[in-house]
């Protein structure tokens, strides 16, 4: 594990509980974490279990004793990482975004493929259960012809000027380590949702804004100019003929953490929340008109996605068990030597729609996604 933020919790949380849960053929053993801070990174192993510490990243990946390497790390280290740990012929796990931009994502997916190793990014959400079994609605042809696709994720954590950028958790908002703002943190989640369960998207008009220009910099100590987008919002055309709206920001007061989405297809419609994630809202217009209605679907029952590893019906799960499900997927998968999505070359889309919604947003005209 390289990383101990809220993202190293996240996943080692998951290595922990994944076998109590599932019968796999495989146990992650928590064999290394790795961070700058020794101090810091000595306390995480003992609180989570962690055999050894290291402090540089290379010397991790030299390690004969380390099989799959976790990137949980700022994203403008993601690069680097992932091509030694792939050269090395260590399996990668990569926190989302793949990278900073299409090109760096690019030559991170051919070192996975040229190292033969596996690999798969975390965009946690497709595994919630309400998410996947959307994705199984949308596979059986229940929407029919999709025509629209309405997606936000809003926060309001960076309204303040006097927050500083750089550093422990405030690196999102620092363009030298996150690459970009709400676009490549939030919006990728978004993105990364619509094309596994909308197809490709093909062109985009984008507009961001970034609110606060100038902030101090937590290393630097100096007042900085601020190069992420604070907000982002964007149209666009998927290739199944469907039209989209993305919007997200970190300035909507009142919101922490809203990423919804809305399909609306000729035969039926579904909305999920993540405030409420663990139910799926549908609306079937085949369905009597007397009774016709949305339903709230509570996904708890054993035959809906994941939900036979857990309680009993009726009982929920809640966002850690999205990082327990790619963990339990990814080593399912392994044993069958199948990959897990999304893989580098999956999450390379995500990037690519995004260089095209910052493009486009710089421009003022019509981007294609190449
Ligand atoms: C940002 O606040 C953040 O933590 C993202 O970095 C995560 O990817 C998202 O899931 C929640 O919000």
């Amino acid at each position: 594990m390289i990383g101990y933020g809220f993202m190293g919790r996240a996943h080692s949380n998951a290595y922990k509980r994944v076998n109590d849960f599932f019968d796999l053929e495989y146990r992650p053993v928590l064999q290394a974490i790795c961070a700058r801070d020794e101090a810091k990174a000595k306390q995480f192993a003992d609180n989570w279990g962690y055999a050894s510490v290291e402090t540089d990243w290379r010397k991790l990946i030299e390690r004969k004793d380390i099989d799959a390497v976790d990137i949980c790390v700022p994203n403008n280290l993601h690069h680097d990482i992932a091509i030694a740990a792939a050269k090395a012929g260590k399996m990668i796990l990569c926190e989302k975004p793949l990278s900073m931009n299409t090109a760096e994502g690019q030559e991170m997916v051919d070192a996975v493929e040229k190292a033969g190793v596996a690999n798969t990014v975390w965009y946690n959400y497709r595994r919630v259960p309400a998410v996947t079994l959307a994705k199984q609605l949308i596979d059986e042809g229940r929407l029919g012809r999709i025509f629209h696709y309405r997606a936000n994720f809003l926060q309001d954590w960076t309204i303040s000027a006097d927050l500083p950028q750089g550093g422990a958790g405030l690196w999102r908002i620092d363009v030298k380590a996150a690459g970009s703002g709400v676009t490549g943190d939030l919006l990728a989640h978004c993105i990364d949702t619509a094309l596994w369960l909308n197809g490709p998207i093909t062109s985009v008009t984008a507009m961001t804004e970034t609110f606060i220009k100038e902030r101090k910099h937590t290393e630097s100590g100096k007042v900085e100019p601020v190069g992420i987008d604070d907000a982002c919002a964007f149209l666009c055309r998927f290739a199944n003929g469907s039209l989209a709206i993305f919007e997200s920001t970190r300035y909507a007061r009142g919101h922490k953490a809203l990423y919804t989405f809305e399909i609306n297809g000729a035969d039926a419609s579904i909305a999920w929340d993540l405030h409420d994630l663990h139910r799926l809202n549908y609306f079937d217009h085949r369905d009597d008109s007397i009774v016709r209605g949305w339903r709230s679907i509570h996904v708890t029952d054993g035959d809906m996605p994941y939900m036979g590893h857990w309680w009993v019906p009726g009982l929920q799960i809640g966002y850690e068990h999205s990082f327990v499900h790619q963990v339990a997927d990814f080593l399912q998968n392994l044993a069958a030597k199948r990959p897990t999505s999304p893989t580098f070359r999956q999450a390379l889309e995500t990037q690519k729609v995004c260089d095209a919604v910052l493009a486009s947003a710089k421009s003022g005209q019509w981007v294609n996604v190449k």
